[in-house]
């Protein structure tokens, strides 16, 4: 029936990774002796760096990514770091601030402004935002080195003005000791750089180490212990919200381009894992696209790991109309949806959860992942029913500033006293009454 071949659907859509799944929970891990779940393992090295500091971090990065360090290389030298930026060959740098300006751009338009309300009767309520003033990036080192993810997490938090910006990635040939890793932290004013990846990384930013001032906010994406930890902190520091792997849905009628929804199914599937899901309600498109797959997977460098994450995380609904097809896309709420349809703005506004909407034939994906101006950091896994993408305004606090006037206070006083008598807070009413009520009433 439909309902359960939906829930297929939507566990293939939600891989989750092994953050959440039943096998990467059940899974356990020897590293203090005596098999523990993942959970434990991370609230163990929280705990032993939040105790221990430097020393407990050092000695996690010895033992669980097999790099020794020291207090004295933990930290990328602004000799390393210049050298880094040297060494980049001009075209990726002149990339990366080509890149940098797109989402500075994009970032400055979209900040929170000041909002101020007048009081009727005297006064004003505000809303006011400030930056954050430290914040923690966590960049991926195992897979591939990722530049973009630094631009996707800083360059929002630059745009918002935060002044201390941290990088950690572990001690890889992907991580931190990545040249153009490296480079792009230069090239866009990132200058705190630790050699520390996974949960003692995490710790290490919540609770500041010798070395490591405490953060007050840790973004980016990870593996299951970086999850983990950035759960296990918050509350200590925020946090963004928890990524699993990247998921794309295409909704897309008679009018698309069966090769181009074919290249950008790959383009998702090629994340390993990735999810590609296409939804249609023309039975020929469908057809159409799927023989352009098999002929352009086959020619792709990374083609046997971009076929395994079709067959277990790609998926093909073919629908009765366009309603049914929103309707389906809305409830699988993915992290990327791409509509190609006749009139995909219109298609556009039946589907709400999507952390970010990509339409018709000139929007793949990638330039959003790449160079565009949103975040690439996005809802997956069905969050997008209730989470949003990163961006600038994640790295904003609020603040509210209430100025009363005397008859403006005397307006509202009643709705205050008649509270605080059902709550019995005889002192709130008073500090309102004493200022409102005359001798004479
Ligand atoms: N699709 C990923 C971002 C990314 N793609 C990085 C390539 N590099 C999550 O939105
Ligand atoms: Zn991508």
């Amino acid at each position: 029936d439909v309902e359960s071949q939906l829930q297929q659907v939507r566990n293939k859509l939600s891989p989750k990774g092994d953050v959440v799944s039943e096998a990467g929970r059940r899974r356990t891990i020897e590293v203090f002796g005596e098999p523990l779940s993942p959970q434990q393992v991370v609230e163990r090295i929280c705990a032993d760096v939040e105790r221990r500091g430097l020393a407990a971090v050092l000695e996690y990065g010895q033992k669980l990514d097999g790099k020794q360090l020291y207090a004295s290389t933990i930290r990328v030298s602004d000799e390393e770091l210049r050298l880094a930026h040297e060494a980049a060959d001009p075209k990726f740098l002149e990339t990366i601030r080509a890149i940098r300006e797109n989402i500075l751009r994009f970032q400055t338009a979209i900040l929170h402004k000041d909002v101020e309300v007048p009081i009727e009767h005297g006064g004003k309520l505000r809303q006011r935002y400030a930056p954050l003033k430290r914040v923690g990036i966590c960049v991926p080192g195992g897979a591939a080195a990722y530049p973009s993810t630094v631009l996707m997490t800083a360059v929002p938090a630059l745009a918002a003005g935060v002044e201390e910006l941290v990088v950690i990635a572990p001690p890889t040939p992907f991580g931190s000791y990545n040249l153009d890793l490296l480079a792009t932290c230069v090239e866009i004013g990132v200058k705190e750089v630790y050699r520390v990846g996974g949960a003692q990384g995490v710790a290490a930013l919540a609770y500041g180490v010798e070395g490591i001032p405490q953060v007050q906010k840790i973004v980016g994406p990870g593996n299951l212990f970086v999850a983990l930890a950035k759960k296990h902190v918050f509350g200590d520091v925020d946090i963004d919200s928890i990524a699993g792997p990247s998921e794309v849905v295409v909704v897309a009628d008679t009018t698309a381009t069966p090769q181009y929804i074919a290249a950008d199914m790959l383009a998702q599937a090629e994340h390993s894992p990735g999810s590609s899901v296409l939804i249609s309600w023309d039975e020929a498109l469908i057809d159409a696209a799927l023989t352009e797959l098999e002929k352009q997977v086959a020619v792709l460098e990374r083609c046997d790991l971009t076929v395994q994450s079709l067959i277990d995380f790609g998926a093909v609904i073919l629908t009765r109309d366009e309603d049914e097809a929103c309707r389906i896309a809305t409830d699988l709420a993915p992290e990327h949806l791409h509509i190609a349809t006749k009139d995909s703005e219109a298609t556009a506004e039946k589907i709400l959860t999507a952390g970010a909407t990509f339409l018709g034939n000139f929007t793949p994906v990638a330039v959003g992942d790449y160079a565009a101006g949103p975040s690439h950091v996005l809802p997956t896994g069905a969050t997008a029913h209730w989470a949003s993408g990163l961006s600038a305004n994640d790295f904003l606090r609020s603040r509210s500033v209430l100025h009363f006037t005397e008859a403006g206070l005397k307006e509202i006083a009643p709705l205050v006293t008649t509270l605080a008598d059902k709550e019995g807070l005889t002192a709130h009413k008073r500090s309102v009454t004493i200022r409102t009520e005359t001798e004479n009433g």
